[in-house]
């Protein structure tokens, strides 16, 4: 009954925290790179893994498999391999990286309907001067992917005042929130949104998806006086060029990337300095190996008393 972390990022935090949520088992892990260098027979008697970007060849190492955990709520790092076992696919849906979620989308949303990189110019300049505030209640913000993250931030955003709007594929009812669904209806939402929260798992029909046409689609006429995009979701659904010049023509007046095409972004990237972006490193809603192990511990125990799986991704949709 062992649990083997095989992630790219913290293997050590997690095995330490999965042996406090569950001492009763063993949890071995792999080295950062992917590699499990202890016994060969320890691989046997794996029964669940906890994985984020895990080597395909390790995973066809365990003939006991029974649960595919991903340590992320992004299940794309395991979509993208080309085999998977052939057991359930968990995800993380856990209150904890929600609330992490929800509290970047409000820090951006909020960095720029008030204005910050406008009065930071100020401050730079020694200028005291007051600049015309929209309301929350006139601005519209419109959320693409309403699943757990988009619900949450739409949810927070809306008890702020603002105009919440979405956009998912399939269509959805949501308290104090106009949703639209499909590309049938995508741009009749983009033409009222104002500022644009993409929250959107990254699949074939999402990849690229925020791209020129995309943007030019935003509503430019509202009262903060240009759209805005920020993108948490996954860098793979950004064309980078695109929002670089639209950022640089003045087509988009301000932007938030936590997630790129490529990460790390490379040094030579022009994004580092387009004007008005807010950059920061895949890290609006971290994994907390502390606070998501005790999830994932329930869900094994819950698993192993014959109740069902929760938060399984379903391979067709790929999340
Ligand atoms: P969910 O699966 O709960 O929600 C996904 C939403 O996207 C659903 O509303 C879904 O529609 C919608 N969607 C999927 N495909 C399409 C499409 N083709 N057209 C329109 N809507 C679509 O995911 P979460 O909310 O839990 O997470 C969203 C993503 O956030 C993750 O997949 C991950 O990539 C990213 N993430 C980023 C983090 C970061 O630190 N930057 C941290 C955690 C997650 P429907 O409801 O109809 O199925
Ligand atoms: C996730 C992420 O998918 O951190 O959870 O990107």
């Amino acid at each position: 009954m062992t649990i083997l972390i095989a992630s790219t990022f913290d293997p050590d935090g997690w095995t330490r925290h999965m042996r406090a949520a569950m001492p009763d088992r063993r949890v071995i892990a792999t080295t950062r790179r992917g590699e499990f260098e202890g016994a060969p027979d320890d691989l046997e008697t794996v029964r669940y893994v906890l994985a984020w970007k895990p080597r395909i060849d390790l995973l066809e190492r365990l003939p006991r498999l029974e649960v595919l955990f991903s340590l992320g709520a992004g299940v794309d790092h395991l979509m993208a391999l080309p085999r998977l076992p052939g057991v359930p696919v968990v995800r993380i849906v856990d209150p904890d990286l929600t609330a992490r979620m929800t509290e970047y989308v409000v820090w951006q949303v909020l960095h720029h309907h008030r204005q910050a990189f406008a009065y930071r110019r100020q401050q730079a300049a020694r200028q005291w001067r007051d600049l015309r505030q929209p309301a929350a209640r006139h601005v519209t913000v419109g959320i693409m992917g309403l699943g757990v993250l988009g619900l949450s931030a739409a949810d927070l955003l809306a008890r702020l005042g603002f105009r919440v709007i979405g956009w998912s594929r399939s269509a959805k009812s949501v308290p104090d929130v106009e949703t639209f669904a499909g590309e049938a209806e995508l741009e009749r939402f983009l033409g009222q949104t104002e500022i644009l929260v993409a929250l959107l798992p990254l699949t074939p029909e999402t990849q690229r998806i925020l791209d020129r046409k995309l943007i030019a689609a935003l509503r430019k006429d509202g009262p903060l006086g240009g759209p805005v995009l920020i993108n948490a979701g996954r860098g793979g659904s950004q064309v980078e060029a695109d929002i670089d010049a639209a950022l640089r023509d003045g087509t988009l007046k301000g932007a938030s990337l936590d997630v790129f095409e490529q990460e790390p972004l490379a040094p030579e990237s022009p994004l580092w300095n387009a004007p008005n972006l807010v950059l920061t490193p895949h890290v609006a809603a971290v994994s907390d190996a502390a606070a998501l192990s005790i999830g994932i511990a329930e869900q094994i125990r819950a698993f192993e008393r014959g109740e069902p799986l929760r938060n399984v991704v379903d391979p067709k949709r790929g999340y």
